[in-house]
């Protein structure tokens, strides 16, 4: 057996997290021969859900969990972290704009990022997933000046494999079969979900869907999908969630056998800007994120590119004054 590692999640007792801590704790995400400490964080109000989150972690009786430390304390959730799960965030409230949202949110990452600087393992790898995703990680990584830009990513497999299971629907063909498919931007209405490089079944998949499909139904049913989820359940999307957030992590540390898509820093790959969150096609080896920079993007793919980043540097503008 291996040492355990640290796995921290925000917001635990939240839907994500219910839906997350159970499988992180059977080894779904880093493997069933990685002992794992679950150090959980919550705010004060949601201490007693949390309380019932862990009494049913310990009915699970799991053999891989060496512990679990519910608290309110950042310092304590964050301390020796090998990975950290960044799902609390604030929701947006009623009458609350964008900006407020960004503001809002912009004070809980400017501390989480702080804390995890100060307490996580130097080799930390950070998911966040609470909204706006994208600039919440950015805030985080520039609070956090000791460690690595490229220690922080964010979420948008969901919205990869939102894409992939809707591709594969309309070709009549299993979802194993679509490969190649990218996601880039912002976790936004302005994502963009590319086909130009995608294969189903190893033939291109623009041959085999109509262009008016792909711009008019497949790119708005994805930048929409969370939407139509609360639509149709009367919550935002939380297993789904749960389950990108743990391919997430379990590809970034395991690798990965084909491209996926992740918020990361631009380096100015493809003239994104640099030092944004930007979601690229990616591939993961030996804990390591490389862009896949072989795609070669037409006037069409570059317009949709450019509006996910206009929006992505309205955002970073928004928050400038935390970073
Ligand atoms: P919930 O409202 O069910 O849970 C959030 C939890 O976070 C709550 O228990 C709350 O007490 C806690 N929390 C709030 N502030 C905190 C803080 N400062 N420190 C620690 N915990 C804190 O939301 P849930 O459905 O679990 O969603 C969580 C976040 O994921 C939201 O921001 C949501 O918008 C975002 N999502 C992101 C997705 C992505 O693809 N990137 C998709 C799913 C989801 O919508």
């Amino acid at each position: 057996m291996k040492e355990p590692v640290r796995i921290t999640v925000t917001g635990a007792a939240g839907q994500i997290g219910y839906a997350m801590l159970f499988r992180i704790a059977s080894g779904e995400m880093l493997g069933i021969d990685q002992p794992v400490v679950l150090q959980l964080l919550e705010i004060p109000p949601a201490m007693d859900a949390l309380r019932g989150v862990v009494m049913e972690l310990q009915d699970c009786a799991f053999p891989l969990v060496r512990g679990v430390v519910p608290t309110s304390k950042p310092e304590e959730a964050f301390e020796g972290a090998d990975f950290v799960l960044l799902v609390g965030a604030r929701p947006r409230g009623p009458g609350m704009e964008r900006k407020d949202l960004l503001e809002a949110n912009g004070a809980i990452f400017t501390g989480q990022g702080k804390a995890i600087n100060d307490y996580a393992s130097r080799s930390v790898k950070v998911l966040v997933v609470g909204n706006p995703a994208n600039t919440n990680c950015l805030i985080a990584l520039q609070n956090a000046k000791d460690l690595q830009p490229d220690q922080f990513t964010s979420m948008t497999i969901l919205d990869h494999n939102r894409a992939i299971a809707l591709l594969a629907e309309q070709t009549g063909m299993h979802v194993a079969k679509v490969r190649n498919l990218a996601v880039w931007g912002n976790h936004s209405a302005t994502m963009f979900p590319e086909l130009l490089s995608a294969t189903v079944g190893g033939k291109p998949a623009l041959e085999l869907i109509e262009f008016d499909w792909y711009r008019d139904k497949f790119i708005p049913s994805i930048q929409q999908r969370g939407a139509e989820i609360i639509r149709a359940r009367g919550s935002s999307s939380a297993a789904s969630a749960a389950n990108a957030a743990i391919e997430h992590m379990r590809l970034w540390s395991l690798g990965s056998d084909s491209v996926t898509s992740m918020g990361i820093v631009s380096r100015g790959d493809y003239d994104i800007t640099e030092g944004i969150v930007y979601s690229f096609p990616v591939s993961c080896e030996a804990g390591k994120i490389e862009i896949d920079r072989s795609r070669s993007l037409d006037d069409f793919c570059v317009e949709r590119l450019q509006v996910t980043e206009r929006e992505l540097l309205e955002e970073r503008d928004a928050i400038k004054h935390l970073l």
